[in-house]
């Protein structure tokens, strides 16, 4: 059997997979192994070319403020999983996934769409296919019912699903891509 390095990962918890998938896959942009703030304004340069001005702004500086309540200079992966283990649910948290939301949010209409969720999805260099089936799974009420986009409430249940959840089958598992591919 050839070594994997999934090997390493098959045995953690799921919602700790999916931590470390957030991490690679879309906080650290650069790739290079840590997340600093210049990771996080690539993001942001890619969002604010649809965004509406002043809600844009005031997210970016609420971001920023709760960057520097983590951290002066870079995480690693290593810190980021350590992280999740001191901060718990808070209202950091749920701060920071109301300002996440605004700028998934370009159209100003309090519901990420299919178009807005694709497009910042393939900046992460996920296909538009692989945006789309995951847009199929997390585009639904916690019954199961297809809705055709995700107001603050459900995207902030969603993002719980996603980083607390053992459950891969929860909806939330697709909130960031598919966590199979695990390659980068
Ligand atoms: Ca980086
Ligand atoms: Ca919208």
């Amino acid at each position: 059997m050839p070594p994997s390095t999934s090997l390493t990962y098959s045995d953690e918890p799921f919602s700790i997979r999916k931590r470390r998938y957030f991490f690679r896959n879309i906080l650290d942009i650069d790739g290079d192994g840590l997340v600093r703030w210049k990771d996080l304004e690539l993001l942001l340069l890619r969002v604010e070319e649809l965004a509406r001005k002043d809600e844009f702004i005031r997210s970016k500086m609420a971001l920023i403020g709760l960057w520097h309540n983590v951290t002066d200079d870079e995480i690693s992966e290593t810190e980021w999983l350590a992280l999740w283990n001191e901060t718990k649910e808070d209202k950091d948290e749920d701060s920071m996934v109301d300002h996440l939301f605004t700028l998934l949010d370009p159209s100003g209409d309090g519901l990420i769409d299919e178009s807005e969720y694709v497009h910042v999805l393939t900046f992460f260099g996920k296909s538009k296919q692989e945006a789309l089936t995951c847009f199929d799974n997390i585009g639904r009420t916690p019954l199961g019912e297809p809705i055709f986009a995700i107001d603050s409430k459900r995207f902030l249940s969603l993002w719980k699903e996603f980083f607390y959840s053992d459950d891969p089958s929860s909806y939330g598992s697709y909130l960031f891509g598919l966590i199979d591919d695990f390659s980068k």
